[in-house]
């Protein structure tokens, strides 16, 4: 390892991006290691999926982002609310199904969303949410504004057939959009070498008259880097883009998945010897950007931060049930639609006649 004498400053970063890049991927790693022990505590309901490995790959993004820009992420969405700047209380609230939360409860881990911040999801079906990426960034072109939209999603999203509808359209049309597709080399056990008749992914672009990029996502100075430039292009020239970042989950696909059956030992191993936190602490000790006990204070603050969103969150009320619909849909006529339903005939089966409060 070289001396921090020895080691070149590193002209483009300076201590505040540090320490504020180092700090987020920090409280995304604390938060989603405190998830997990919530879940195991039977605290949150429903699917969870942890992105620990992946915090790079997001917070160098998201960095990257000016106001005005447009958001979309996958179900593996915890970092991503945490990195557009969602209270973690009201994140961690949303995985209890609180009516705190960010989505009032209604969405839970795989629903985040942040409207203000212009963060519209956290979405649960794979590749559902390009196509609608795509259709916002119309809109903004549409509406001559300046900004572009950040789409984010898996490798395995890049076999649906809406990423190739959501990429044509954007090709054809001239969008201010950029795809970044999150490679943590699995979708659920299947390795991108078994699903991806070309595991190149970013060469898909070329289908699309496209520009197409891969970059170390484990990097989070190369993340920002790519993303402010491409998302640059977008904004000013309304070119879209295909951008690769290269990770690893270092947990399995869900919390239900241990993920050591389709990987080796050794394969995990190889990776956590990459951790993007570890790599960018070193990074920023050996240049001078921060010091041992900078690094110290912000892991033991952002364990104090998660534990008082956890408290807070736990202390919250869950929705009252008859306003289980609200928040739900956009218009008025939901309530003559559900109140034909009964409980557990979800299917529209007219049931007893139920009168909702407005
Ligand atoms: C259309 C659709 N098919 C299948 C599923 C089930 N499913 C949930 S996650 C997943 C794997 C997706 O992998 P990837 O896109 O690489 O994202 P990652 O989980 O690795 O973040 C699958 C197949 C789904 N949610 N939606
Ligand atoms: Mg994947």
């Amino acid at each position: 390892m070289a001396k921090a004498a020895e080691t070149p400053p590193d002209t483009l970063l300076d201590k505040d991006t540090a320490l504020r890049l180092f700090r987020m991927m920090a409280l995304i790693r604390r938060f989603e290691e405190r998830t997990e022990e919530q879940y195991t505590r039977a605290r949150i309901g429903g699917y969870c999926h942890l992105a620990i490995g992946e915090e790079a790959s997001t917070v160098g993004a998201i960095d990257a982002l000016e106001p005005g820009d447009c958001l979309y992420a996958s179900y593996r969405d915890h970092g991503t609310a945490l990195a557009v700047g969602s209270e973690p209380v009201a994140v961690m609230a949303e995985l209890f199904g609180k009516e705190t939360g960010v989505a009032h409860g209604r969405g839970g881990s795989m629903h985040l969303m942040d409207v203000q911040r212009r963060f519209f999801g956290g979405w649960g079906i794979v590749g559902a949410h390009l196509p609608i990426a795509t259709g916002t960034a119309l809109a903004l072109s549409y509406r001559d504004l300046p900004n572009a939209v950040l789409c984010q999603f898996g490798d395995g999203a890049v076999e649906t057939g809406s990423f190739h509808e959501a990429l044509n359209l954007a090709g054809v049309w001239d969008l201010p959009i950029v795809f970044q597709i999150i490679n943590n080399q699995y979708g659920m056990g299947t390795s991108v070498e078994q699903s991806s008749a070309e595991p190149d992914l970013w060469r898909r672009a070329a289908a699309y008259r496209m520009h197409g990029e891969r970059i170390d996502g484990n990097d989070v100075l190369a993340v920002r880097e790519a993303t402010a430039r491409l998302m640059g292009i977008a904004r000013r020239e309304r070119r879209p883009a295909l951008l690769e970042t290269i990770t690893y989950r270092f947990r399995g696909h869900s919390v239900a998945d241990a993920g050591k059956v389709y990987r080796s030992a050794e394969e995990i191993e190889s990776w956590r010897k990459r951790d993007p936190i570890t790599r960018f602490g070193l990074h920023c000790s050996e240049r001078g950007l921060l010091e041992q006990d900078e690094i110290d204070q912000v892991w033991s603050d952002v364990a104090a931060e998660v534990k008082s969103a956890i408290d807070e969150a736990l202390g919250a009320a869950f929705p009252d049930p008859d306003t289980l619909y609200e928040h739900v849909y956009g218009d008025s006529a939901w309530r003559e639609q559900f109140s034909r339903m009964r409980a557990g005939a979800p299917f529209g089966e007219r049931g007893e006649e139920r009168t909702w409060q407005t």
